[in-house]
Protein backbone atom coordinates (compact mmCIF):
# COMPACT_ATOMS: atom_id res chain seq x y z
CA UNK A 1 0.00 0.00 0.00
CA UNK A 2 1.16 3.39 -0.87
CA UNK A 3 1.36 5.73 2.09
CA UNK A 4 -1.25 8.26 2.85
CA UNK A 5 0.14 12.16 2.64
CA UNK A 6 -1.98 15.30 4.19
CA UNK A 7 -1.07 18.52 3.24
CA UNK A 8 -1.84 21.26 6.19
CA UNK A 9 -2.31 24.48 5.03
CA UNK A 10 -2.74 23.48 1.70
CA UNK A 11 -4.87 27.21 0.16
CA UNK A 12 -1.63 29.03 1.33
CA UNK A 13 1.03 30.61 -0.96
CA UNK A 14 3.69 27.83 -0.04
CA UNK A 15 0.41 24.65 -0.17
CA UNK A 16 -0.43 26.07 -3.50
CA UNK A 17 2.62 25.14 -4.68
CA UNK A 18 3.23 22.19 -3.39
CA UNK A 19 -0.44 20.73 -4.77
CA UNK A 20 1.70 21.82 -7.90
CA UNK A 21 5.07 19.80 -7.24
CA UNK A 22 3.10 16.92 -5.84
CA UNK A 23 1.64 16.89 -9.26
CA UNK A 24 4.78 17.00 -11.30
CA UNK A 25 6.64 14.72 -8.51
CA UNK A 26 7.21 10.84 -9.14
CA UNK A 27 3.13 9.72 -8.09
CA UNK A 28 4.37 7.64 -4.76
CA UNK A 29 1.03 8.68 -2.63
CA UNK A 30 -1.75 6.77 -1.82
CA UNK A 31 -4.56 8.82 -0.70
CA UNK A 32 -3.56 12.43 -0.57
CA UNK A 33 -5.78 14.51 1.61
CA UNK A 34 -6.02 18.03 1.89
CA UNK A 35 -6.73 20.14 4.82
CA UNK A 36 -6.43 24.07 6.27
CA UNK A 37 -8.21 26.19 8.02
CA UNK A 38 -12.21 25.62 8.90
CA UNK A 39 -12.56 29.30 6.85
CA UNK A 40 -11.38 27.52 3.57
CA UNK A 41 -12.70 23.83 3.94
CA UNK A 42 -15.01 22.64 1.44
CA UNK A 43 -12.89 24.34 -1.18
CA UNK A 44 -11.57 21.96 -3.72
CA UNK A 45 -8.30 21.98 -5.10
CA UNK A 46 -6.81 20.21 -7.98
CA UNK A 47 -3.58 17.54 -7.39
CA UNK A 48 -2.44 15.16 -9.37
CA UNK A 49 -4.69 16.08 -11.87
CA UNK A 50 -7.81 15.44 -9.60
CA UNK A 51 -10.33 17.78 -7.68
CA UNK A 52 -10.12 17.05 -3.79
CA UNK A 53 -12.01 18.79 -1.49
CA UNK A 54 -10.50 20.74 1.65
CA UNK A 55 -11.06 18.83 5.19
CA UNK A 56 -10.77 21.71 7.96
CA UNK A 57 -7.98 20.94 10.17
CA UNK A 58 -9.13 18.44 13.29
CA UNK A 59 -7.69 15.61 15.53
CA UNK A 60 -9.83 13.16 13.01
CA UNK A 61 -8.61 14.03 9.78
CA UNK A 62 -5.15 12.54 10.50
CA UNK A 63 -6.91 8.79 11.24
CA UNK A 64 -4.82 7.09 9.02
CA UNK A 65 -2.12 9.64 7.50
CA UNK A 66 1.24 8.29 6.97
CA UNK A 67 3.03 11.71 6.85
CA UNK A 68 1.39 15.17 6.91
CA UNK A 69 2.90 18.23 5.05
CA UNK A 70 2.44 21.06 7.70
CA UNK A 71 3.04 24.99 6.02
CA UNK A 72 1.09 27.37 8.84
CA UNK A 73 2.19 29.71 10.71
CA UNK A 74 4.46 28.88 14.11
CA UNK A 75 1.82 28.84 16.66
CA UNK A 76 -0.91 26.95 14.69
CA UNK A 77 2.27 24.36 13.81
CA UNK A 78 3.23 24.28 17.16
CA UNK A 79 -0.24 22.88 18.39
CA UNK A 80 -1.01 20.37 15.97
CA UNK A 81 2.16 18.97 14.79
CA UNK A 82 2.02 17.17 18.08
CA UNK A 83 -1.48 15.98 18.18
CA UNK A 84 -0.43 14.44 14.90
CA UNK A 85 2.47 13.01 15.57
CA UNK A 86 1.18 11.49 19.05
CA UNK A 87 -1.40 9.42 16.16
CA UNK A 88 2.04 8.23 15.01
CA UNK A 89 1.84 10.50 11.43
CA UNK A 90 5.33 11.97 10.71
CA UNK A 91 5.00 15.27 10.73
CA UNK A 92 7.31 17.36 7.90
CA UNK A 93 6.81 20.75 9.78
CA UNK A 94 7.85 24.19 7.52
CA UNK A 95 6.99 26.63 10.25
CA UNK A 96 9.48 28.06 12.90
CA UNK A 97 8.04 26.22 15.91
CA UNK A 98 10.56 23.20 16.08
CA UNK A 99 13.80 24.28 13.58
CA UNK A 100 16.26 24.34 16.30
CA UNK A 101 14.21 21.75 19.14
CA UNK A 102 17.16 19.16 19.88
CA UNK A 103 14.91 16.09 19.22
CA UNK A 104 13.90 17.57 15.81
CA UNK A 105 16.04 17.00 12.28
CA UNK A 106 16.31 20.61 10.24
CA UNK A 107 16.48 18.83 7.01
CA UNK A 108 18.28 19.34 3.31
CA UNK A 109 17.78 16.03 1.88
CA UNK A 110 21.23 16.60 -0.48
CA UNK A 111 23.09 18.28 2.91
CA UNK A 112 22.31 16.29 5.53
CA UNK A 113 19.15 13.29 4.56
CA UNK A 114 20.40 10.64 6.65
CA UNK A 115 19.17 12.65 9.78
CA UNK A 116 15.57 11.97 9.04
CA UNK A 117 15.77 8.49 10.66
CA UNK A 118 16.32 10.05 14.15
CA UNK A 119 12.58 11.62 15.21
CA UNK A 120 12.70 11.32 18.61
CA UNK A 121 8.92 13.43 18.37
CA UNK A 122 8.05 12.31 15.11
CA UNK A 123 8.76 15.67 13.93
CA UNK A 124 11.47 16.43 11.10
CA UNK A 125 11.88 20.01 9.90
CA UNK A 126 12.24 22.48 6.72
CA UNK A 127 14.69 25.06 6.94
CA UNK A 128 13.40 28.61 6.02
CA UNK A 129 13.80 29.53 2.62
CA UNK A 130 16.33 32.38 2.68
CA UNK A 131 18.58 29.76 4.34
CA UNK A 132 17.41 26.89 1.74
CA UNK A 133 18.05 29.28 -0.85
CA UNK A 134 21.92 28.87 -0.43
CA UNK A 135 22.64 25.58 1.49
CA UNK A 136 22.66 23.35 -0.88
CA UNK A 137 25.71 24.84 -2.80
CA UNK A 138 27.28 25.79 0.82
CA UNK A 139 26.91 22.23 1.62
CA UNK A 140 28.87 21.10 -1.18
CA UNK A 141 31.45 23.57 -1.26
CA UNK A 142 32.02 22.68 3.01
CA UNK A 143 32.26 18.64 2.30
CA UNK A 144 35.34 19.57 -0.02
CA UNK A 145 36.44 22.47 1.59
CA UNK A 146 35.99 23.09 5.18
CA UNK A 147 33.43 26.38 6.00
CA UNK A 148 34.78 28.50 8.97
CA UNK A 149 33.17 31.40 8.03
CA UNK A 150 29.93 32.80 6.86
CA UNK A 151 28.81 36.44 5.50
CA UNK A 152 25.67 36.85 3.81
CA UNK A 153 23.34 39.64 2.43
CA UNK A 154 19.70 38.54 1.06
CA UNK A 155 17.49 40.24 -1.53
CA UNK A 156 13.96 38.23 -0.44
CA UNK A 157 11.44 38.51 -2.54
CA UNK A 158 7.80 39.38 -1.48
CA UNK A 159 5.94 35.84 -1.38
CA UNK A 160 8.65 35.19 1.56
CA UNK A 161 5.53 37.11 3.41
CA UNK A 162 3.13 34.66 2.17
CA UNK A 163 0.18 36.16 -0.40
CA UNK A 164 -0.33 39.60 1.43
CA UNK A 165 3.48 39.90 0.25
CA UNK A 166 2.56 39.42 -3.54
CA UNK A 167 -0.51 41.38 -3.04
CA UNK A 168 0.84 44.44 -1.38
CA UNK A 169 3.97 44.31 -3.69
CA UNK A 170 1.21 44.39 -6.87
CA UNK A 171 -1.30 47.37 -5.61
CA UNK A 172 2.31 49.00 -4.47
CA UNK A 173 3.33 48.71 -8.58
CA UNK A 174 -0.05 49.75 -10.15
CA UNK A 175 0.05 52.58 -7.55
CA UNK A 176 3.50 53.99 -8.74
CA UNK A 177 3.40 52.94 -12.38
CA UNK A 178 3.81 55.93 -15.12
CA UNK A 179 4.33 58.22 -11.96
CA UNK A 180 7.43 59.75 -11.02
CA UNK A 181 7.38 58.89 -7.61
CA UNK A 182 10.91 57.71 -6.53
CA UNK A 183 12.11 61.05 -7.20
CA UNK A 184 12.11 63.17 -3.67
CA UNK A 185 12.55 62.01 -0.26
CA UNK A 186 9.79 60.33 1.41
CA UNK A 187 7.33 60.61 -1.73
CA UNK A 188 6.62 56.84 -2.22
CA UNK A 189 6.28 56.46 1.67
CA UNK A 190 3.07 59.07 1.49
CA UNK A 191 1.90 57.72 -1.99
CA UNK A 192 1.77 54.37 -0.39
CA UNK A 193 0.47 55.36 2.73
CA UNK A 194 -0.71 52.74 5.39
CA UNK A 195 -0.79 50.17 2.26
CA UNK A 196 2.39 48.56 3.32
CA UNK A 197 1.02 45.17 4.23
CA UNK A 198 3.67 43.11 6.32
CA UNK A 199 6.91 45.20 5.35
CA UNK A 200 7.81 48.23 7.29
CA UNK A 201 8.58 50.19 4.14
CA UNK A 202 7.29 50.55 0.80
CA UNK A 203 8.39 47.64 -1.14
CA UNK A 204 7.83 48.49 -4.84
CA UNK A 205 11.13 51.15 -6.68
CA UNK A 206 13.00 50.44 -3.31
CA UNK A 207 14.70 48.20 -1.27
CA UNK A 208 13.94 47.30 2.88
CA UNK A 209 16.58 46.59 5.02
CA UNK A 210 13.98 44.36 6.96
CA UNK A 211 12.13 41.08 7.25
CA UNK A 212 11.02 39.41 10.17
CA UNK A 213 10.28 40.52 13.81
CA UNK A 214 13.33 42.11 16.04
CA UNK A 215 15.35 40.22 18.22
CA UNK A 216 17.90 41.20 20.71
CA UNK A 217 20.76 43.87 19.58
CA UNK A 218 19.10 44.78 16.47
CA UNK A 219 19.16 42.08 14.73
CA UNK A 220 15.99 40.49 12.89
CA UNK A 221 14.35 37.22 13.31
CA UNK A 222 15.33 35.79 9.90
CA UNK A 223 19.17 37.01 10.11
CA UNK A 224 18.83 34.71 13.07
CA UNK A 225 17.58 31.91 11.61
CA UNK A 226 20.12 32.17 8.40
CA UNK A 227 22.67 31.85 10.95
CA UNK A 228 21.33 29.34 13.79
CA UNK A 229 20.08 26.97 10.93
CA UNK A 230 22.91 26.99 8.70
CA UNK A 231 25.03 26.16 11.60
CA UNK A 232 22.26 23.03 12.62
CA UNK A 233 22.31 21.66 9.19
CA UNK A 234 25.59 21.67 8.27
CA UNK A 235 26.44 20.38 11.97
CA UNK A 236 29.38 23.63 12.36
CA UNK A 237 27.18 24.75 15.86
CA UNK A 238 30.05 27.70 16.23
CA UNK A 239 30.24 28.85 12.67
CA UNK A 240 30.44 32.55 12.79
CA UNK A 241 27.71 33.94 10.93
CA UNK A 242 27.34 38.18 9.92
CA UNK A 243 24.22 38.21 7.86
CA UNK A 244 21.60 41.11 6.55
CA UNK A 245 18.53 40.25 5.09
CA UNK A 246 16.97 42.57 2.46
CA UNK A 247 13.62 42.52 1.20
CA UNK A 248 13.74 43.86 -2.50
CA UNK A 249 10.31 44.55 -5.24
CA UNK A 250 10.71 40.57 -6.88
CA UNK A 251 7.44 38.22 -6.25
CA UNK A 252 9.60 34.83 -6.04
CA UNK A 253 13.35 33.88 -5.89
CA UNK A 254 15.42 34.77 -2.94
CA UNK A 255 18.88 35.85 -4.06
CA UNK A 256 22.09 35.83 -1.51
CA UNK A 257 25.69 37.16 -1.90
CA UNK A 258 27.80 35.08 0.07
CA UNK A 259 31.67 35.56 1.42
CA UNK A 260 32.55 32.08 2.41
CA UNK A 261 35.85 31.68 4.17
CA UNK A 262 36.91 27.77 4.44
CA UNK A 263 39.78 25.95 6.40
CA UNK A 264 42.68 26.06 3.59
CA UNK A 265 43.01 28.10 0.14
CA UNK A 266 40.33 27.68 -2.66
CA UNK A 267 40.61 28.09 -6.47
CA UNK A 268 37.88 29.05 -8.62
CA UNK A 269 38.42 25.93 -11.01
CA UNK A 270 38.19 24.12 -8.31
CA UNK A 271 34.76 25.64 -6.78
CA UNK A 272 33.46 25.89 -10.02
CA UNK A 273 33.81 21.97 -10.22
CA UNK A 274 32.37 21.23 -7.01
CA UNK A 275 29.26 23.92 -7.81
CA UNK A 276 28.69 22.14 -11.37
CA UNK A 277 28.50 18.61 -10.16
CA UNK A 278 26.79 18.95 -6.82
CA UNK A 279 23.16 17.51 -6.82
CA UNK A 280 20.49 20.22 -6.55
CA UNK A 281 22.74 22.91 -8.06
CA UNK A 282 23.37 24.64 -11.31
CA UNK A 283 26.39 26.79 -11.98
CA UNK A 284 25.31 29.86 -14.28
CA UNK A 285 28.42 31.87 -14.19
CA UNK A 286 29.93 33.70 -17.45
CA UNK A 287 30.01 37.06 -17.02
CA UNK A 288 31.40 37.74 -20.57
CA UNK A 289 28.30 36.70 -22.09
CA UNK A 290 26.19 38.52 -19.65
CA UNK A 291 25.34 35.07 -17.69
CA UNK A 292 24.71 35.34 -14.17
CA UNK A 293 21.71 33.58 -12.18
CA UNK A 294 18.74 36.33 -11.77
CA UNK A 295 15.27 35.46 -9.90
CA UNK A 296 13.59 36.48 -13.41
CA UNK A 297 15.29 33.43 -15.02
CA UNK A 298 15.46 30.77 -11.74
CA UNK A 299 11.72 31.47 -10.51
CA UNK A 300 9.91 28.39 -10.96
CA UNK A 301 12.63 26.43 -11.45
CA UNK A 302 14.20 23.76 -9.03
CA UNK A 303 17.81 23.77 -8.27
CA UNK A 304 20.12 26.15 -6.33
CA UNK A 305 21.85 28.94 -9.03
CA UNK A 306 25.48 30.01 -8.14
CA UNK A 307 26.59 32.41 -10.31
CA UNK A 308 29.83 35.10 -9.73
CA UNK A 309 31.88 32.87 -8.57
CA UNK A 310 35.27 34.53 -7.65
CA UNK A 311 37.90 34.16 -4.71
CA UNK A 312 37.91 36.89 -2.36
CA UNK A 313 40.86 39.58 -3.73
CA UNK A 314 42.37 39.64 -0.11
CA UNK A 315 41.68 36.08 1.58
CA UNK A 316 43.14 33.02 -0.84
CA UNK A 317 40.83 30.81 1.45
CA UNK A 318 37.40 32.66 0.59
CA UNK A 319 35.05 32.56 -1.87
CA UNK A 320 32.68 35.13 -3.18
CA UNK A 321 29.38 33.52 -4.94
CA UNK A 322 25.68 35.40 -5.90
CA UNK A 323 22.76 32.64 -5.54
CA UNK A 324 19.52 32.38 -6.19
CA UNK A 325 16.92 30.02 -5.19
CA UNK A 326 12.99 29.92 -5.71
CA UNK A 327 11.61 30.32 -2.25
CA UNK A 328 8.64 28.86 -2.67
CA UNK A 329 10.00 25.43 -4.37
CA UNK A 330 13.66 24.76 -3.01
CA UNK A 331 13.10 26.80 -0.24
CA UNK A 332 9.83 25.23 1.05
CA UNK A 333 7.50 23.10 -0.80
CA UNK A 334 10.14 20.96 -2.63
CA UNK A 335 12.46 20.27 0.34
CA UNK A 336 9.50 19.69 1.98
CA UNK A 337 8.51 16.80 -0.35
CA UNK A 338 11.36 15.68 -0.85
CA UNK A 339 11.81 15.10 2.79
CA UNK A 340 8.58 13.54 2.67
CA UNK A 341 9.33 11.10 0.24
CA UNK A 342 12.24 10.18 2.15
CA UNK A 343 10.16 9.42 4.66
CA UNK A 344 7.80 7.74 2.44
CA UNK A 345 10.68 5.44 0.98
CA UNK A 346 11.50 3.97 4.52
CA UNK A 347 7.68 3.64 5.02
CA UNK A 348 7.41 0.86 2.03
C1 LIG B 1 10.50 35.58 4.25
N1 LIG B 1 11.90 33.73 4.88
O1 LIG B 1 11.06 35.61 3.16
C2 LIG B 1 10.68 34.40 5.14
C3 LIG B 1 9.51 33.51 5.06
N2 LIG B 1 9.63 32.39 5.93
O2 LIG B 1 9.79 36.44 4.69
Amino acid sequence: VRPTLAVVGATGAVGTVMLRILSQRADIWGEIRLVASPRSAGRKLAVRGEEVEVAALSEEVFDGVDVAMFDVPDEVAAQWAPIAAAKGVVVVDNSGAFRMDPEVPLVVPEVNGHTVRNRPRGILANPNCTTLSMIVALGALHAEYGLRELVVSSYQAVSGAGRAGVETLRRQISLVAGTELGTGPGDLRRAVGDATGPFPEPVALNVVPWAGSLRADGWSSEEMKVRDESRKILGLPKLPVAVTCVRVPVVTTHSLTVHARFQDEVTVEGAREIIATAPGVVLFDNPAAGEFPTPADVVGTDPTWVGRVRRALDDPTALELFVCGDNLRKGAALNTAQIAELVAAELS
